[in-house]
């Protein structure tokens, strides 16, 4: 068993664990492996649950907010003491471009727990005197108390921001945590271990098992009857065998899942800004955002011209390995995502879609020929009902529809199961206010694309996922209230 393996994280120790098996780590960007990682099963799963129950008996369930906050700022200056190597490593997992993860990935990491920190730091509670029958009063008051050991289940598309969305608010609230990372992006989770003794959290606050979903870490983590809580970025489907595992034992979910989010480009916007917008939104971390778009409706009178801005644009972007600062768009995470994106690239055709730009595999270096790569896509010509408007893809392309009237917009908008984001180009902003209005999404930008403020309610509608977090709506789920009435 090789020693460079990646290991778990346990009770503040890394350690291969029991379990005796391994699996690899493979570079997107030409499918050499980058290190083998221990995958964890149900004994790694009960020592890090374990180490976790332990720690908030300890000296983190007896620390004050103002330890505790001091503690995750000293986490988040690890972070950016240490940023090179967070970022080498995250570009090395998901072959996106240094670029992107040294604006983006990285300093959200660190920005995740100093935000927490802040919201609770300043939290108020709430108080309200009663009468009592004699006269006497009495006094309620509510106390914001941790909800326990919190599973957290991340995917591979922004490993270190969704993971780290997730822990900062966690601990900040004065839980212990146990993360499960994707078995694609083991590495950042891996090294935030270190920043953690370093910080000074104590021992089994934070925990990491590696491995994969079903039979493996991730499924005996979910199940474990004393994890208190789980939160879940993923895909629907997995989403959907985590609440039945977490509705024995009545364990509260909070679930950021898929979407199919739709743009709507309005005659009146202003051109160039829409289509900076709308080319991040559909390319920018090769598509795998799950707030991107993939279905784009355009006002009939500029149809025309937005098409064939959107793959000029498409066809100027230039796709390269992390450390090309030229490169404005990495591979896919695998070749088993690259598997899907093509099909749907075939289905596309078959299907009869207008192939605007794109639609295969790109010429690339003979070095990268092991990689995930795929060309950006843009397709015209289908209708609403087609598996390309329907589904979710998770890579660079997008269908663009011509629309005519607001109403209509709005219907075709909202016909899909899902809930998530939506952007709207307009300059006219009474009309902003009333299409925004009526999209069933959680997320609504105008004139704008991922534009974050963590104090912000962020979460999905429909099959898009379940809560909200951010700000005091991370709180809400991480903490439970508890009712104390004096009688005076
Ligand atoms: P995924 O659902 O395949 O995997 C996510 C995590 O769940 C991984 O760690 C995986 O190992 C684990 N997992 C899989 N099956 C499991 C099981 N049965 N029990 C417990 N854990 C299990 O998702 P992915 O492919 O890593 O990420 C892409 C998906 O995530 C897309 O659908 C995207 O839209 C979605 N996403 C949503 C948000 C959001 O905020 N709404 C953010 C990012 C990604
Ligand atoms: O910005 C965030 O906090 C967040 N959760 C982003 C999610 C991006 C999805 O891929």
């Amino acid at each position: 068993m090789s020693d460079k393996a990646v290991k778990h994280f346990i009770g503040g120790s890394y350690t291969a664990g029991t379990s005796g098996k391994l699996f690899q780590d493979i570079n997107p960007v030409d499918g050499s492996v980058i290190c083998d990682v221990h995958e964890g099963l149900k004994p790694e799963v009960d020592a890090a649950v374990t180490a976790a129950q332990q720690a908030l008996r300890g000296p983190w369930g007896k620390m004050t907010i103002e330890e505790r906050v001091a503690i995750l700022y000293n986490v988040a200056d690890g972070i950016n003491a240490r940023f090179d190597e967070f970022l080498e490593a995250e570009c090395m997992d998901t072959g996106k471009p240094k670029s992107l993860a040294r604006h983006i990935d990285i300093p959200r990491g660190a920005a995740n727990f100093k935000a927490f920190a802040e919201v609770i730091k300043n939290e108020p509670t709430e108080a309200f005197s009663m009468a009592t029958p004699d006269g006497a009063g009495a006094l309620n008051y509510a106390l914001r108390t941790p909800k326990g050991v919190i599973a957290v289940i991340s995917p591979w598309n922004l490993p270190l921001l969704l993971m780290t969305w997730k822990v900062g608010p966690a601990l900040a609230c004065g839980n212990t945590v146990v993360v499960k990372p994707s078995e694609e992006t083991p590495l950042t989770t891996s090294l935030l271990g270190e920043v953690m003794n370093e910080a000074g959290v104590p021992a089994g606050v934070f925990n990491v098992v590696n491995g994969f979903g079903p039979d493996s870490a991730g499924a005996y983590l979910t199940e474990h009857p004393d994890v208190d809580a789980i939160t879940f970025t993923g895909e629907t489907t997995t989403g959907t065998a985590i609440m039945k595992a977490a509705a024995v034992g009545m364990r509260d979910v909070s679930m950021e899942l898929g979407g199919k989010n739709p743009a709507i480009i309005f005659a009146d916007c202003d051109m160039d800004k829409a289509i900076e917008g709308v080319m991040r939104s559909v390319f920018a971390n090769c598509g795998q955002v799950c707030l991107g778009t993939e279905r784009v409706y355009v006002e009939r009178p500029i149809f025309d011209e937005f098409v064939a801005r959107l793959k000029q644009g498409a066809k100027g972007l230039k796709l390269g390995v992390p450390n090309d600062d030229a490169a404005n768009m990495g591979p896919l995470i695998s070749k088993e995502h690259q598997g899907k994106v093509l099909g749907y690239y075939a289905l596309a055709k078959e299907l009869g879609a207008n192939i605007i730009t794109g639609g295969g595999v790109p010429d690339m270096d003979d070095t990268l020929s092991g990689g995930a790569w795929v060309e950006p896509t843009i397709w015209t010509g289908l209708g609403d009902d087609s598996a390309i408007m329907r589904e979710e893809i998770f890579g660079p392309c997008c269908h663009i529809s011509p629309f005519t009237e607001e109403d209509e917009v709005i219907i075709r908008a909202n016909d899909t199961v899902y809930g998530l984001a939506c952007s709207i180009w307009t300059e006219n902003l009474s009309k902003a206010h009333r299409v925004a209005g009526q999209i069933e999404s959680g997320l609504i930008w105008v004139n704008s694309w991922f534009l974050r403020d963590l104090r912000t309610p962020f979460g999905g509608s429909k099959q898009s996922g379940i809560g909200r977090e951010g700000g005091v709506h991370s709180l809400e789920f991480y903490t439970e209230m508890r009712n104390i009435c004096v009688k005076l």
